[in-house]
């Protein structure tokens, strides 16, 4: 048998390298896509699911409001292991709701409402924000999700 050079060593070694950092990077992506694949927004119509927390997007904050009929501003509250649907609305111009934690990204937009649903299953605080840019105080539509 042919001795292989160092050059083709290095060779071989970039290329198994190069191989094994793709199929990583293919299995974690497809490990997330399946843990999040029913979180997609869709209009509000079909059955939600779990509890209905109504989220207004205005300028420049948000307000949700819980099924007992109480609100909060810039804060949502969630227990742990429940089952959510987000029914999002605008009061004015487009927002975009985005919880990064929980692969949550849903428009709102005034007339048009959006639902998405999602579980928590970790305590902990996280935050959220508007992705949409909408106006002059638009960073200030910030807050945090407090999952207990
Ligand atoms: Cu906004």
């Amino acid at each position: 048998m042919r001795k292989l050079d160092n050059k083709t060593k290095v060779e071989l070694i970039w290329i198994v390298a190069v191989i094994a950092i793709l199929g990583w990077a293919a299995v974690s992506n497809a490990s997330y896509l399946h843990t999040n694949s029913v979180n997609i927004a869709n209009p509000v119509g079909s059955s939600p699911e779990g509890v209905v927390i109504n989220v207004t997007g205005y300028q420049w904050a948000w307000a949700f409001q819980y099924p007992n009929g109480t609100i909060s501003t810039d804060v949502l509250y969630l227990n742990n292991n429940t089952t959510y649907t987000l029914m999002v609305s605008s009061k004015d111009v487009i927002h975009d709701l985005y919880i990064p934690q929980f692969g949550v990204n849903v428009y709102a937009v005034n007339g048009h409402p959006n639902q998405i649903t999602f579980k928590p299953t970790k305590a902990g605080t996280y935050i959220f924000e508007c992705v949409e840019y909408c106006g002059e105080y638009h960073y200030e539509m910030r807050g945090t999700v407090v999952v207990t």
